[in-house]
């Protein structure tokens, strides 16, 4: 999609720093980060959020949360905790609609999430 932030920085057209990238996904660190570790992993195929996936997307879905998984321990918070998360529309707090996780660690997450 021309109008998404995402698509362009999967393009490359708008710069991320990129901590992993394969042919269905690329994993950079949040610009904003709210945890010592933030880092969101994007599928490359525009997707609004969960509420867009279907059967087709099942694969890459569950190959990022493995993905995530290894990055976690790459970066030292597999053992501490960490979360996995994706918001949806306006009351999670979702600002680019663009599917994408938010892996967070490195300090104690509160839950529920404010
Ligand atoms: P959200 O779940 O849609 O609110 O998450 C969007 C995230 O994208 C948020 O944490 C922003 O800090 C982050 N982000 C980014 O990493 N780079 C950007 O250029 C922009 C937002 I705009």
């Amino acid at each position: 999609m021309d109008s998404c932030l995402f698509c362009k920085i999967i393009a490359g057209t708008i710069p991320a720093t990129q901590v992993y990238a394969d042919d269905d996904l690329v994993v950079i660190e949040d610009i904003n980060p709210g945890a010592p570790v933030h880092l969101l992993a994007i599928p490359r195929k525009h997707t609004v959020n969960c509420l867009d996936l279907t059967e087709s997307d099942d694969r890459v879905i569950g190959k990022l949360f493995r993905v995530a998984a290894g990055i976690a321990r790459e970066k030292g918070v597999a053992e501490s905790g960490f979360r996995v998360v994706t918001n949806t529309n306006t009351d999670a707090g979702q600002s680019v609609f663009h599917i994408h996780f938010h892996i967070l660690g490195g300090r104690s997450l509160a839950w529920p999430p404010g």
